[in-house]
């Protein structure tokens, strides 16, 4: 750790305010990169760093409440982020792994009880609580701004604000949206410039939109002390904005990604008719060339990161199998000329769970990050590399950077993170950064079910595919705090992350259903379903590419399915298990529908719909309750 002032820090800009906190009128800011005072230009930097009113006058008027040391207006620069990153280091918020295996990589700890999202302090504050719904935590925007306000008041006295321009999806995609996060935090700075395109672009953009009266999204972050009493992450959707406080980690505090492309945008999607979702986007391309894409949606820490960078299998590959990573984790989509729902991934980058990330699971992930990437509470060894179970070598620091003991738990925390830029996929596609997208062939959801969910099954039109979505469910992951392994509800893996009531979520999924719609297939998997030993019974991983291989076969009309009350199941010889080595009767038991436990399934999803009152759609009981029938006890 230094000892210099934060004044003194590189990274940090001259503009010096009052301590008393008074704005010195008009608001002098520089962004990092200007000249500062004496340097060729003088004083002829321009006084401030945005034409847009709007954008100038909130900035001004959150430093009044926060009361920052120095004001810094992020420009995305490589300079900028080589100041940053000098001063994180001076600080300890950042340590360098070992520059030979691991140029440009650096390690972040951070603190011991801020390693997850917390869904139990995160909020949608909408005017009615009935908006909200349920399934979310609500508070009444007055109160919740008045609750936070008084945690800002003062809260970045001493450090820096920085300004923080994003735009989320291509920065020339009609469909990508932009926002603004104010942080105190660097190492925020640090990953959303790879998670986000951020700085001047982006600016340009805000600006020029601004100039039309479009809104951009206002996030404010402020660490406060880490304090986990007080902590809470807000959202107010009708307002545009979040406010987040107490969190330095992942979705709590890189404002672009859950709380502002999934809560904020979910909540605008549905006012003007598109949809915000937690899938990922993976290209297929099949032996004759072409490529369909594939948006799924599988709970935090299900298998996202690993469906949209897999390798397939070597026979597979012989045959001219590719497979190409659109999105990790969130993708917009909407309805496109010809009828298909075409997709945007809004992010630049992977905020990836690490544990686990292997030569043998997900090679093309592991090829990113052996430079250029920050990694969050990993373990490192004797010489100064990150470790995580899955990888060679043995840690010789745990996540909080004592001397590895067992007694401790395991060495890198199991919501140890990776971010590295998307541009570092070997597998990135050619057509990622489409302004209008990609089209979706199938939308698939999944979950962590280690009995009764069959590896694959189809649902018969768009009306049950809603169905399947909205009765998923999965064993909670560390990707939140709280109890690891329970089976809970995830409504098309977006329970922790919708900005509104999923009754009327439910509607707007249904509404897609109309004339001149041409549909993606919809479909359900399952990786984790195990046998009577206790182990998975599916290889997963590049495996998985077996299963949507069927699935677009399923699309193309050239695959037969055994029908089900709970859908269409793959009939035997219909999945290429060749070469799998798989035991007797394992396919079997994949496939396998348990009549009676689905009838309680299907009750039981009954019973979680009629927990949404009056406004579910009735065409989702109807859909619910013509499945249950037909599976009747006999
Ligand atoms: P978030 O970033 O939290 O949204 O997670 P994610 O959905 O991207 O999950 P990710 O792909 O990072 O996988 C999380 C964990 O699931 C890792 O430990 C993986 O090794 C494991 N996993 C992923 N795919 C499979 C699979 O096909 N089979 C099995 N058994 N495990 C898998
Ligand atoms: C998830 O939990 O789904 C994540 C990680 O992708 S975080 O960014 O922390 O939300
Ligand atoms: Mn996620």
């Amino acid at each position: 750790m230094s000892s210099t002032p934060d004044s003194m820090r590189r990274g940090a800009v001259p503009v010096q305010l009052p301590p008393d906190g008074a704005m010195p009128a008009p608001l002098r800011a520089m962004a990092p990169h200007e000249p500062r005072d004496g340097d060729a230009r003088g004083g002829d930097a321009p006084t401030t760093p945005t034409t847009l009113v709007a954008l100038r006058d909130w900035v001004a008027s959150v430093a009044a409440l926060t009361q920052p040391a120095h004001i810094a207006w992020c420009d995305g620069s490589d300079a900028e982020n080589a100041r940053l990153v000098a001063m994180m280091l001076d600080t300890g918020d950042l340590l360098r792994l070992n520059p030979d295996t691991h140029p440009d990589c650096y390690l972040h700890r951070s603190s011991p009880s801020d390693v997850a999202r917390v869904e139990h302090l995160t909020f949608v504050c909408t005017p009615t609580n009935d908006e909200a719904g349920p399934n979310n935590h609500w508070m009444a925007p007055a109160e919740a701004h008045a609750k936070m306000d008084a945690l800002y008041a003062g809260c970045m006295r001493g450090r820096t604000m920085y300004v923080v321009p994003y735009c989320m999806g291509p920065i020339d995609s009609p469909l990508a949206r932009c926002g603004v996060e104010i942080t105190d935090s660097p190492y925020v700075v640090a990953n959303m410039r790879i998670m986000t395109r951020m700085g001047a672009a982006a600016l340009a953009r805000i600006e020029r939109e601004g100039a039309e009266g479009l809104p951009f999204v206002r996030g404010l972050h402020s660490i406060g002390e880490l304090d986990p009493e007080r902590r809470f992450i807000m959202h107010f959707p009708q307002e545009l904005s979040i406010k987040s406080f107490g969190s330095g980690y992942g979705g709590n505090a890189l404002l672009g990604k859950k709380c502002h492309a999934l809560r904020i945008a979910s909540h605008q999607a549905r006012g003007e008719g598109w949809l915000a979702e937690h899938m990922l986007i993976v290209g297929i391309e099949d032996p004759q060339g072409a490529t369909h894409y594939v948006a799924a949606a599988f709970p935090s820490a299900c298998g996202k990161t690993n469906l949209a960078m897999l390798i397939p299998p070597e026979g597979y590959r012989e045959k001219g199998w590719k497979v190409w990573t659109v999105g990790d984790d969130i993708c917009w989509m909407r309805p496109g000329a010809d009828g298909r729902l075409y997709a945007i991934n809004p992010e630049a980058g992977y905020f990836g769970v690490a544990p686990g990330t292997s030569e043998k699971t997900n090679p093309n992930a592991l090829a990113m990050l052996d430079r250029d990437a920050i990694f969050t509470n990993v373990a490192v060894t004797a010489d100064n590399q990150p470790w995580w179970d899955g990888l060679p070598g043995t840690p010789a620091l745990d996540w909080q950077g004592r001397p590895v003991d067992k007694a401790n738990g395991p060495a890198a925390h199991p919501n140890s993170r990776f971010t590295v830029s998307a541009r570092r996929c070997p597998s990135y596609s050619p057509h990622a950064e489409d302004p209008q997208g990609v089209p979706i062939s199938a939308i698939v959801f999944g979950g962590r079910r280690e009995s009764l969910v069959p590896l694959v099954f189809e649902a018969r039109d768009w009306r049950h595919g809603v169905l399947v979505g909205a009765g998923m469910a999965s064993e909670t992951t560390a990707a939140a705090t709280g109890a690891v392994g329970v089976v809970r509800r995830d409504s098309m893996a977006m329970k922790p992350f919708v900005g509104y009531n999923f009754a009327d979520y439910f509607a707007h999924w249904l509404s897609f259903d109309a004339p001149g719609a041409v549909l993606p297939k919809v479909f359900h998997v399952n990786w984790f379903r195990k046998g009577a030993d206790g182990k998975f019974l599916w290889p997963g991983f590049g495996d998985n590419l077996r299963v949507l291989e069927w699935m677009l076969r399923r699309v193309q009309g050239n695959a037969g399915a055994l029908e089900t009350p709970i859908g269409n199941l793959p009939l035997e010889g219909d999945l290429d298990v060749e070469g799998l080595g798989m035991a007797p009767g394992a396919l079997d038991a994949l496939l396998h529908v348990d009549r009676d436990g689905w009838y309680d399934e299907m009750e039981a999803v009954g019973e979680y719909l009629a927990g949404f009152g009056d406004r579910v759609p009735p065409a989702l009981v109807e859909e619910q309750q013509r499945i249950s029938a037909e599976l009747g006890r006999p």
